[in-house]
């Protein structure tokens, strides 16, 4: 199948498109490139939602209930996990624990899990990639799931409308996180795994730190779910819509799709000059100018020069 072929697949809806289109793009090869320059155009109506949070808090089994409750009201929904944990990863969502298996001859859902690569495999590129592909494809809802925090090199912000951050019993850390400023504050917050205590505590706790932090204007609330048997799931969805409501009705819908791009624009830059770096700088040439470094014939920065050309300073 050319390029061409696969995108319009895609905007035809066709699965077998689609997952090719996606693994065209996580090959960041020129015809995925050129997927991605016809589809682009063609996007922008999805409704994207990040999840993210702790491994084992239970994102996989909350987007599971949420292609559930979606279904339910005639939503199509795809899911695109960049979690190496998730049970989607592992087939585990073959299991009835998840029973998404009802789903998978539904063409209105469509998962994916994204391949974890190393540090400079453009994981971020290949994830917006997938998105985009996912919206022109038609689906009303995409949801991203991600390990959240600086453990990821995906930002979930930077390529989703709406945040929802999952936390469960014992997750005092993040409260910590979030009133040390080091935590970007999410739109919704999951209390998960209520059945278990303490949930009503934490919910507690983040309410209070949520105060604490300055926000633009929206207070992100605090839902508790079982996404195991999908209480409260219609709840956290419908805090999603109404952060989606009043984005639009505050008018800062726009800006934050502009400083969501301007993030994403900057971590594909930063994405492919790592790859270039790792392209000029084998381990034969880096080894060659250790020794000179050790030997003491150069110096470090002169040596980065020998590599990346002299950078300006802007003294001059
Ligand atoms: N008790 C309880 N367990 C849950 C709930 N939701 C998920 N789990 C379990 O928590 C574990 C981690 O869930 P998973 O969705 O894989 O978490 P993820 O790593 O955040 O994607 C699994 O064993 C789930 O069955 C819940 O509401 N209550
Ligand atoms: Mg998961």
């Amino acid at each position: 199948m050319t390029p061409a072929d696969v995108a319009e697949g895609v905007l035809a809806g066709r699965r077998r498109a689609i997952g090719r289109a996606i693994s065209m793009a996580e090959s960041l090869g020129p015809d995925g490139r050129e997927v991605m320059r016809l589809l682009h155009p063609r996007a922008g109506t999805a409704m994207r939602v990040g999840i993210t949070g702790s491994p084992g808090a239970g994102k996989s089994t909350l987007s599971a209930a949420l292609v559930r409750h979606l279904r339910a009201r005639g939503l199509t929904v795809a899911i695109v996990s960049v979690d190496p944990t998730s049970p989607f990863t592992q087939g585990a969502v073959l299991g009835d624990r998840i029973r998404l298996v009802d789903h998978f001859l539904d063409d209105g859902v469509f998962i994916r899990s994204m391949a974890s690569r190393g540090h400079l495999g453009g994981l971020a590129e290949a994830t917006g990639d997938a998105v985009t592909i996912l919206d022109a494809a038609g689906f009303d809802v995409v949801i991203v799931e991600t390990v959240g925090a600086g453990q990821n090199e995906v930002e979930v912000q930077a390529l989703t409308e709406t945040v929802m951050l999952v936390l469960m019993p014992g997750s005092g850390d993040a409260i910590q996180a979030i009133k040390a400023g080091v935590m970007e504050i999410p739109d919704v917050v999951v209390i998960n795994k209520s059945d278990r205590p303490g949930a009503d505590i934490l919910a507690g706790e983040v309410e209070s730190a949520l105060t604490l932090v300055p926000t633009d204007g929206w207070l992100p609330p605090v839902v508790l779910t079982q996404a195991l048997d999908g209480t409260g799931v219609a709840e956290a969805w419908e805090a999603v819509e109404r952060h989606r409501a009043d984005l639009v009705a505050s008018g800062r819908a726009e800006e934050r799709a502009r400083d969501g791009m301007r993030r994403n624009l900057r971590s594909l830059a930063l994405e492919r000059l790592a790859r270039d770096l790792a392209a000029r700088a084998d381990d034969e040439a880096l080894d060659g100018l250790v020794d000179r470094v050790i030997a003491r014939e150069i110096d470090p920065a002169t040596a980065i020069d020998s590599i990346l050309g002299p950078v300006s300073t802007g003294e001059d």
